[in-house]
């Protein structure tokens, strides 16, 4: 049995399945949703025509509605902000010379439109998912006060280095963090690279699912060179609450959102993307990049890159650094090469100016 049949066999409520019906921008999904012709609605056989048109593929092929969107404003974020959003915090520098930087971060129970019409009830740090893009530079002190303003218990765990007290972890140091209460985290930011941080409280799957989760940069002492950086989140939506699988998959909070907004970057400069998984329930995610290759970097916690390639492959809690250069301008798509996630949602476009 396909999730996708489980998700058509009545977990949903009927009003809900009517809205989906109605509002996702996504023919694949309406075969989803629907499990059977039967379903077939004036909306399904508009959208068909519509991706034939967009696409040349026919309504078997990867296909999208395009001009709908989510209200990006009443979310309180957009992915196209998200791609370059980094959080730097507040810094001052300590008598020992030491640089101390400090965030502030809010758990939230919120809900989210995830797709147009389709709201989800989200779980965040500071409002948005993914949660704020923390950065800091190897070797200064950080400090994050955690404020628990969602009605379920919660932590943050780091990746990195730090003293067991500060693992955000149930029973140790701080423990879980109730509703109402805060606590303070504190460690060095090491080793550089490209980690990543998520609440850390049983059932865990369902913390992370729901939204609990973000990137962290430790930039290198020397810094890296110059380029255009974009940060790329990949997670799913188990819009069911069934534990078993994704309903949606998206890059940076919304599914399909830069097939209506690609991601805009220059011809011939450099692009350093921050790519991370936190997919929940899927065991594998991947990116794959169209017309172009990329170098490399693991964890980004060396400045060889492994690998000069067009796709890779990572489980949850794996990330990567790629640096690329797009030759030639125009539209170049980019996707999961696990093709089912990028037909329901996992999917966009770079446009290449110049
Ligand atoms: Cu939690």
């Amino acid at each position: 049995m396909s999730r996708r049949k489980l998700l058509a066999g009545g977990v949903v409520a009927a009003p809900t399945l009517a809205l989906l019906h109605e509002t996702i921008p996504h023919q694949g999904l309406h075969h989803a949703l629907s499990g059977s012709a039967s379903a077939q609605t004036h909306d399904e056989a508009a959208h068909a025509a519509a991706a034939k048109m967009a696409h040349g593929g026919g309504a078997e092929g990867p296909t999208f509605r395009a001009g709908e969107s989510v209200d990006h404003a009443a979310n309180g974020f957009n992915p196209t902000e998200i791609l370059r959003d980094f959080d730097y915090g507040e810094t001052r520098r300590l008598g020992s010379g030491r640089v101390l930087r400090e965030w502030q971060l809010v758990a939230s129970d919120k809900e989210i439109e995830v797709a147009p019409g389709l709201s989800f009830p989200a779980w965040t740090y500071n409002g948005r998912v993914p949660g704020p893009t923390l950065r800091a530079r190897e070797g200064e002190l950080l400090r994050i006060r955690f404020v628990n303003g969602s009605h379920h218990p919660h932590t943050i765990h780091f990746h990195g280095l730090h003293p067991s007290v500060m693992d955000g972890i149930p029973d140790i140091g701080a423990g879980i963090i109730e509703p109402g209460k805060s606590t303070v985290y504190e460690f060095e930011a090491e080793p550089f690279g490209l980690h990543l941080y998520h609440c850390h409280v049983g059932p865990l799957a369902e913390h992370i699912a729901r939204g609990l989760y973000g990137t962290f940069i430790v930039d290198p002492k020397q810094g890296r060179a110059e380029a255009d950086e974009l940060v790329m989140v990949q997670h799913g939506y188990n819009t069911t609450f069934d534990g078993e699988g994704n309903q949606l998959y998206a890059v940076n909070g919304i599914p399909f959102h830069y097939m209506n907004e690609p991601v805009r970057v220059n011809r011939g400069e450099p692009v350093r993307i921050y790519l991370v998984n936190v997919l929940e329930y899927d065991p594998i995610n991947s990116f794959h990049i169209h017309g172009n290759f990329f170098d490399y970097f693991p964890t980004g916690t060396r400045l060889e890159p492994t690998e000069f390639t067009d796709t890779v492959i990572q489980g949850q809690a794996q990330r990567g650094i790629c640096e690329l250069r797009f030759p030639h301008a125009g539209p170049f798509m980019f996707h999961a090469h696990k093709t089912e996630f990028a037909e329901l949602g996992w999917m966009g476009f770079f446009e290449v100016e110049g």
